[in-house]
């Protein structure tokens, strides 16, 4: 073989283990695991204030323990930590899987000690709170209720998407994906490409890298996409069934009667992520109890303070480009409007 070729594809191997290398040595610095949900007080992590809320100004379980934190008037230190879909994979950032090696937002910390999964979070605030009956019914019957409807209204695993009639909150992925869609194509390719690498769950990162090569359009007609949608569509109306059933017979104007609670709390995300991807039309605005409900939890000082003052502009952006494109006609055959 001549001595070029040797020297050329000699100079190949080297680069090559050298990024291996490279890349075999940040995985190590970038430790993933899943993490028990709930406080642990074996964790103890660099604090400032009482209460830290590292989270995402779009995502849901964020909403929901801001909006509690709001209800119970907790202060807090905010750390926000971007998404993909808001900008950059930070929640896979060296820093941020110190406190999370889970590598999900929100986490919530207690005098530095971290708590997993937003519906233990809200939990766990109105435990520590003095006026916890405020979102925490007294009556143990009601406050069966609430627990029932906190669980319905929770996000539950790493796959959600799989088990969208498992509760409401599992059905909202689903129908969340138009706005991912719309959101990642301003994302550039590389910064996704991260999430193949180092994310933990990769089906998640593998999705937006497919949205992003696909865009808008084209990832909604994609056969696994319209089934995942119209799946989660069907789901999110059996749930909002449900909903409706409970509200006429808890005589409202709250899911457990006259208390609003922390069921309330985990429902009005729900219903804000349906504004936000443009489905209220389809599933609230013809339903007079929804639509009561609806405009109940709006007036909430909470919705402003833990969903409204956090709008990302790229979220507003998409919800527009969804809106946009139902006009002018160009919404997927496919999928329901
Ligand atoms: N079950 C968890 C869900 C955590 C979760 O999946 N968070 C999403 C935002 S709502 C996240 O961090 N996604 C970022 C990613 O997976 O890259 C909870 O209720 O806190």
């Amino acid at each position: 073989m001549p001595d070029a070729i040797v020297f050329v594809l000699s100079g190949g191997a080297l680069c090559l283990a050298v990024l291996l290398a490279v890349y075999l040595r940040e995985r190590a610095l970038r430790k993933t695991q899943a993490m028990p949900a709930g406080l642990q007080t074996h964790i103890s992590l660099p604090h400032q204030a009482e209460w830290t809320l590292y989270h995402n100004p779009f995502s849901l379980c964020s909403k929901k323990i801001r909006v509690c934190l709001a209800e119970y008037e907790v202060d807090y230190q905010g750390v926000i930590i971007d998404l993909i879909e808001t900008g950059k994979y930070q929640n896979i950032s060296r820093d941020f899987l110190r406190v999370n090696p889970g590598a999900t937002v929100p986490v919530l910390l207690h005098n530095g000690h971290p708590v997993y999964e937003s519906h233990e979070q809200v939990s766990y605030v109105a435990e520590q709170v003095d006026a916890s009956w405020l979102l925490v019914p007294k009556d143990p019957v009601v406050r069966e209720c609430m627990r029932e409807w906190l669980h319905k209204s929770s996000l539950i695993g790493d796959d959600p998407i799989a088990a969208p009639e498992a509760t409401a909150g599992n059905a909202v992925p689903g129908l969340t994906i138009p706005i991912f869609a719309s959101m990642v194509a301003k994302i550039p390719a590389l910064k996704i490409f991260e999430g193949l690498l180092f994310h933990r769950i990769k089906q998640r990162a593998v999705f937006f890298f497919m949205m992003k090569l696909a865009g808008l359009s084209k990832t909604m007609t994609l056969r696994p996409v319209d089934r995942i949608i119209n799946r989660s569509h069907q789901a999110m109306t059996a749930h909002l069934d449900d909903l409706e059933q409970q509200l006429i017979s808890s005589r409202g104007p709250w899911i457990c009667g006259t208390q609003f609670t922390l069921a309330d709390v985990g429902m009005m995300v729900i219903f804000d992520r349906l504004r936000e991807g443009d489905w209220l039309q389809l599933l609230v605005h013809n339903r007079p109890v929804l639509e009561a409900y609806w405009f109940a939890l709006r007036r909430r000082p909470s919705y402003q303070q833990g969903c409204l003052a956090f709008e990302h502009p790229h979220v507003s952006a998409a919800t527009a480009e969804l809106v946009g494109l139902k006009q002018a006609q160009r919404w997927p055959a496919g999928i329901p409007h």
